[in-house]
Formats: C-alpha cells, structure tokens, sequence
C-alpha cells in the first residue's frame, strides 16, 4: 500500500529513538513515538467517521498533538484543514460550511460554541487544548498505536489551506500529496536539512510556513524541532546556542534585533535563518548580518504554491530579492493585461508553474480558471522583475492585499463588514508601514449624511466579527474617499496621506 507522503515524511521514522519535538516544558517525543501517537490520532479519526478524502478542520492550540493530527490525517487519507486561532466565530461558519468537514477539532474552551455551529454541518466536534489534554488525546491515549496506512497517490489531497481573496470571500486552496512532498523536498535539498539540524519553531501552525516549510522539510530530513508554543524572542535567544536553523517572519528578525543578546557569539552555532511571508527590508538584513555575521536568507511563496524562490544557500543572498526559482519550479514575468511574457528587466505578474502548484480552489471553478491558466501556470497577483540571471525581485502586489507581521490581510474583506453597518455609507482599507508588523491597518470611512456614528462606534461592531489582527488600527472618518477620474477608490493617495 503506498502513500506518497505518509512513506517519505512518517513511515521512516517508525522506528527511530532520535528526538523529534521538544516542547516547552522539555518533554522531547522521539520519532518512533511521533509515529505511534499518529497511528492513535488516525484510528480516533476513523472511529469518527472519516474517509479517505474526508475534510478535518483543526482550530487548535500549538501543541505537539496537532503536528501528530496533521501526520494522522495523511496516514488515513483525510484532507487536514487548519484554521487561525484568532478567526471569530463569524469567520469559522463560513469555513465550516465551505469545507463541509467530518470532524472539526477545536480549543477546549471553545467547545460548546463549536457544537452549536458544528451541528447543521453533521460535523463531530473533538477538542484539543493548550494543556495538551481534551477528548481527542484522551480517545487516542486508549487506541492502538499501528494503523494500516490508506492508499493515497500523489494526485490525492493532503491538505486544504483557505486563504482570503480580492473579492472578500476565502478561497480553500486544495494542495495534494505531490504538491507538499516536491516543495519540502527541494527546500530540503537546497538549504540542505539534515537530521543534524535543530530548528527552532516559533511561527503558528496553521499556515504553510510554519507547518509545511518548517514541519515537512524538518520531517524528510529527520531533524530535531524545538517547538515553541509562541514567538517570544527571549526564549528564541535562549535556544539559539542549541540550535542551528531559525525560519521566520520578518517580525521575528527586527524584534530579535531589539535584544542586544543577540550577538555574534550567540549565534556561532547557527547554520541558518530564514525569512519569508512577507518582504524583508534592506535595512533589517544587513542590520542583522552586521551583529550576527549571518545573510538571512530571504525566499517567497503562496500558500497556493508552497515555496516559489529562494535566496541561495551557497551563494550571495542579496536583500532586497527573493532570489531564484527552487529547482522543477518555473517563473515568468508576464504583462498583466496581456499575459505575454516579458523580457529580463521589466516588471510584471510573477506567474509560476510546477509540481508545487495546488489544484484550485474548492467549490471555486470559475475563481480557478481566472487564476490557474490551461497551461498550468499561476497568476500569484505579485509583481515582480527578473534579472538576466533569473534572480528575481517583488517590486509591489497588483491584488490589494496588506501583509502585517506575516499575516495577510485582504481590504475587501474589512470593508464589507464596516460597510455594512447602518449610518455607514462606504469605505476603504489600507496599509501603511509599520516598524514592528512591517504594514498595519487603517480604514478611511465616510458616513451616511446626518448620521453621528464615531470611531469606537465603528470599532464596537466590526471587532466580533473580525479576527484581531484584521482590525483596523485607526479609523477615519472623512467627507468623501479620493477617487481617479474613472471613479477607482485611490489608496495610494489615503496612504501617502496618512501613512506617517
Ligand atoms: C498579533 N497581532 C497582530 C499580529 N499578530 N496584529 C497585526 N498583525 C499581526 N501579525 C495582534 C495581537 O492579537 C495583539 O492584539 C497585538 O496585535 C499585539 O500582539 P503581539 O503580542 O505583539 O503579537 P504576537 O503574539 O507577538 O505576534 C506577532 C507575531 C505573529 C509573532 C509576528 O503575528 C506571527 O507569528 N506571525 C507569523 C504569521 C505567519 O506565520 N505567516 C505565514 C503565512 P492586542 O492589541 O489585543 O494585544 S504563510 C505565507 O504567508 C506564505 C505561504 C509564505 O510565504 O510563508
Ligand atoms: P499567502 O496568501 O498567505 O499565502 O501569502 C502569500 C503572499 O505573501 C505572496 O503572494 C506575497 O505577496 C507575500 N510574500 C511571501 N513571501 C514574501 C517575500 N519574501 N517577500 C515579499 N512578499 C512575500
């Protein structure tokens, strides 16, 4: 019975002493022992109800339990589907009824509101708490720890990751068992993962950064992860003398810079630190390579496409550039309007094609079709330049999207819930630089005549619905927004005015 990646990430490890994940508390799980409390965690599953192709939606704490769930779920060929911590319970309906899950793990504390929303959907609720304890763990401490893996070929899903879009509604990207296993294999290779390495894990575990990029490459490499519940930076420093990788947002790098711990001494054990999700400032890299000695490397990615580029691991990592397509993965810049490809030198649509590419949106075929082309390239909505060395460089975004410390955030989204508030006539969201977050979130807002709504008003109705790191930082009430001659909302313009 063959799984493509149950037997490259997990059947290697069945039975392997070596420490796999350490936790907080220093309690270390070996390998063997990852790859038992899996087979529980899918014989729990299926008890449940699940089938091969099955969705789990896991909105749970960072605990050791939820990487084991994710190994579960591809061990019984379900389809695991993490969602944010922060999403209200406003923003988990529509994901639950998109997905249309057969389980739906939640934060204990969160268990008696998920049943209610659950119930509809037919979905059984199972928890999962930050002590690590619930009746998840509690039905699997009792299960047999072998199960008979379920057949799944490269082309089967693995994973569903929704991310939000231009139009305001999340779009779940369905990412197969290819798709994960070709990008945690050539990031292994290039930035060269061995089971030497210790990585220190300090990014959430609900998007591809953390769980991908830093889960799967830790797994095919046989690595040790220090798996922290949280990003505090005077833990980070503290593990950074045992350790030898870091991957994080830029966030992580300027808050690391603001400890004068962090020095060259510190970090002579380190072999590399990575950044991604979001770009890195010129000033940050070299900020960093002046007091520690290392190049952060920067590389770029989607969640619809894993990892895209990379900075090289033996080579120049330049800031500033994402570096060059990962090996079996394509890039051309097109001309947005047209999609014809463009020379070396000039800007345009980063498009890219490989076996890291997802297999579209669910429940979304035309979205699909505007954004995947026949010819299997995808419009990533960056825009970018390549040099005549295939170097690449993001230079902007054409889709209106704000990244604020990692976390992507999509205007349309804020704007039709502030819109939607009575006395409230319309609206634009936008971003403006941010030292710690990178961008932070603003909302210009213009009220219906007569109406005597204020900012905490405003502010008192759009929080429920939102998770916290979408809420608008300052609102603004104005006359009217500034529009081109075409009527387009300018935001360049709301920026530049109230970006300092
Ligand atoms: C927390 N808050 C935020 C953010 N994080 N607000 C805006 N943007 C954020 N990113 C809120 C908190 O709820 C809190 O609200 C207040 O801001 C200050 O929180 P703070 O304690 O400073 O935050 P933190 O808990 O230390 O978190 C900051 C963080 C975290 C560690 C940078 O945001 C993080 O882990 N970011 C990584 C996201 C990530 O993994 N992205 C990868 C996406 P209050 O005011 O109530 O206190 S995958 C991706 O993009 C692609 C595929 C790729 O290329 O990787
Ligand atoms: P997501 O939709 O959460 O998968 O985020 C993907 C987006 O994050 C990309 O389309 C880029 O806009 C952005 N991104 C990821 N890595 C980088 C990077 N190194 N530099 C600039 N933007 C990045």
């Amino acid at each position: 019975m063959t799984n493509t990646l149950y037997d490259a990430l997990i059947a290697p490890h069945a039975q392997s002493d070596r420490p796999f994940m350490e936790i907080d508390d220093g309690t270390i799980l070996s390998y063997a022992a990852f790859v038992r409390r899996a087979a529980q965690l899918a014989h729990v599953l299926v008890g449940a109800g699940v089938t091969p192709g099955d969705r789990v939606v896991v909105q749970a704490p960072k605990v050791a339990d939820a990487i084991a769930l994710y190994a579960a779920c591809v061990q019984a060929g379900a389809v695991y589907l993490p969602l944010n911590t922060a999403y209200t319970q406003a923003e988990l309906s529509y994901f639950i009824e998109d997905a249309s899950p057969r389980i739906v793990v939640c934060d204990s504390k969160d268990e008696a509101a998920l049943t209610t929303l659950c119930a509809p959907f037919g979905a059984t609720v199972l928890t999962l708490g930050a002590d690590g304890t619930g009746t998840l763990p509690a039905a699997a401490d009792t299960a047999p720890d072998q199960f008979e893996t379920v057949a799944r070929g490269p082309e089967d899903l693995a994973a569903l990751l929704y991310t939000s879009g231009t139009t305001g509604r999340s779009k779940g990207a369905m990412l197969s068992h290819k798709n994960l296993l070709s990008n945690a294999r050539a990031l292994t290779d290039l930035w060269e993962i061995t089971d030497q390495d210790r990585l220190i894990h300090a990014l959430p575990i609900f998007h591809t950064h953390g769980l991908f990029v830093a889960m799967n490459t830790s797994l095919l490499a046989g690595a040790q992860v220090r798996f922290m519940a949280a990003f505090k930076p005077d833990a980070i420093i503290a593990e950074i003398p045992k350790s030898t990788l870091l991957m994080g947002v830029p966030t992580f790098y300027t808050r690391l810079l603001n400890d004068a711990h962090l020095t060259r001494d510190l970090c002579k054990n380190m072999r590399l630190f990575v950044s991604g999700s979001a770009p890195l400032l010129a000033e940050t890299h070299t900020a960093f390579s002046d007091r520690t000695g290392h190049h952060i490397l920067e590389r770029y990615g989607m969640t619809e496409t894993n990892m895209i580029t990379s900075n090289p691991y033996n080579g120049d990592r330049i800031a500033g550039t994402v570096g060059y397509p990962l090996p079996g993965t394509e890039v051309v810049i097109t001309n947005p309007d047209t999609g014809a490809p463009l020379p070396a030198g000039e800007i345009g649509m980063i498009e890219v094609r490989g076996d890291n590419v997802f297999q579209g949106y669910r429940n979304m075929p035309e979205k699909t079709a505007e954004e995947l082309r026949d010819t299997g390239f995808f419009m990533t909505g960056d825009l970018g330049i390549q040099a005549d060395d295939g170097r690449i460089s993001i230079v902007g975004r054409q889709k209106d999207l704000i990244i604020s410390g990692g976390y992507n955030i999509y205007p349309k989204e804020i704007e039709d819930v502030i819109n939607d508030i009575d006395g409230v006539l319309e609206s634009a969201v936008f971003g403006v630089p941010h030292a710690d977050f990178g961008e932070s979130v603003l909302a210009a807002v213009v009220l219906e005549q007569g109406t005597a709504l204020d900012s905490d008003a405003i502010a008192a109705k759009v929080e429920p619905l939102l998770a916290r790191f979408k809420h608008p930082r300052r609102y603004i009430l104005c006359d009217a927004l500034p529009r081109n001659t075409m009527g387009k909302v300018q935001k360049n313009v709301l920026r530049d005015t109230y970006g300092a």
